[in-house]
């Protein structure tokens, strides 16, 4: 065992990306095994390895770890990106919670059915520039720090990092009304594990894929 994380879950971005974010923004080389077949997952669950029958797993410091808020919070705690008190912890979760809502959206859009798309599509535009990105372009200037917390890089850094370049994928100019934000981009772009990170060859997935949605379908399949 090398000691490193090892991640399963499919070869593609779903809820195993921000942990892979969260991962590489701090640093920390990690393993992935990808689910491929029906099989492969049933044999997961026969062998007892999944707490809740579902992935993301991600295998740390002798765990096995499910949930991906739990995860995420571990490598958080673990990599000192969680705030120094529990109220800048508390911010985090909440501005973290605020994104994985923008995110769900993101998430579930690659499996709306055709007809739903446009309308899907409308409302993470409506729901990034009217509700979610105000908030942090607010935060941003009245504390004219680089980061969203404690003046010091953070998880919720990296979630609004993700979350921006995820949205601006489907609607690029999306950010044209956020100054706050488009500097925010380009500082954390700038940062040396999140550069590493953006750079092609990298672990971090490229846009789901109609392949990607038929691997999923057919993994989970009942
Ligand atoms: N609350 C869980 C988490 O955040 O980790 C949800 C996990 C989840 O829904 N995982 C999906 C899964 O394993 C894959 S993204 N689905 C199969 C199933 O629920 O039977």
């Amino acid at each position: 065992m090398s000691g490193k994380p090892r991640l399963t879950y499919l070869n593609g971005r779903g809820r195993m990306e921000p942990i892979r974010w969260l991962l590489a923004a701090a640093g920390v080389e990690f393993e992935e095994v990808f689910l491929q077949t029906k099989e492969q997952y049933d044999k997961l669950i026969k062998d007892g390895v999944l707490l809740f029958q579902q992935v993301p797993l991600v295998e740390i410091d002798g765990m096995k770890m499910v949930q991906t808020r739990a995860i995420l919070s571990y490598i958080a705690g673990k990599y000192n990106l969680y705030g120094k008190d529990l109220k800048e912890r508390a911010l985090i979760d909440m501005y973290v919670e605020g994104i994985s809502d923008l995110m769900q959206m993101i998430l579930m859009f690659p499996f709306s059915p055709p007809d739903a798309k446009e309308k899907n599509l409308d409302s993470i535009k409506e729901r990034a520039t009217n509700r979610y990105f105000p908030v942090f372009e607010k935060v941003l200037k009245q504390h004219g720090q680089d980061f969203l917390v404690g003046n010091k890089f953070s998880w919720a850094d990296v979630q609004l990092i993700e979350a921006i370049l995820a949205v601006e994928e489907k609607i690029p100019a999306v950010l044209s009304e956020f100054p706050q934000l488009q500097a925010f981009k380009t500082k954390m772009s700038n940062m040396p594990t999140i550069k590493k990170f953006l750079q092609p060859g990298s672990p971090r997935k490229p846009p789901p894929d109609d392949h990607y949605v038929e691997t999923v379908l057919k993994v989970f399949k009942r």
